[in-house]
């Protein structure tokens, strides 16, 4: 079973206003950030604001309008971090899911990484 969800975990406290972020972008139902730990020159976070542990969980129990908000926000950080291929040299975008995938915050969080290229997808 899909762990439940953890309203302390680090991400709903940004969402809550209760730790500061760098703000990248934002909608009604997303919100883009700064790593704190950039692997790459442009490292964006994008959550959704809804109480989601993982892509399982969004994916089985957003609305629409929540998914389309989400994915128009990540497009929306490409274009503004001047990655996408219209114009930049492209970017990666993952998602870690649980203890294989090494999820280290229990709330869904896209990875947006960029400015380099980035190496194959071993580790
Ligand atoms: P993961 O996909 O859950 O493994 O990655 C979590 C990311 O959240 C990781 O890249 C951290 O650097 C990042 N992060 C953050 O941006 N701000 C924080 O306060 C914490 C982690 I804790």
């Amino acid at each position: 079973m899909a762990p439940a969800y953890d309203d302390q975990n680090i991400f709903a406290r940004i969402l809550r206003g209760e730790i500061p972020n760098q703000t990248v972008a934002e909608n009604e139902h997303a919100l883009a950030f700064r790593d704190i730990a950039p692997k790459a020159p442009v490292h964006v976070l994008v959550i959704p604001k809804g109480k989601y542990v993982s892509f399982d969980d969004f994916s089985a129990k957003a609305s629409p309008e929540e998914i389309t908000g989400f994915m128009r926000l990540c497009a929306e950080v490409a274009q503004l971090e001047g990655v996408t291929l219209d114009g930049g040299n492209g970017y990666r975008a993952i998602t870690n899911a649980g203890a294989d995938g090494v999820q280290e915050v229990p709330h869904f969080h896209l990875h947006i990484m960029g400015g380099r290229m980035m190496g194959p997808m071993v580790t």
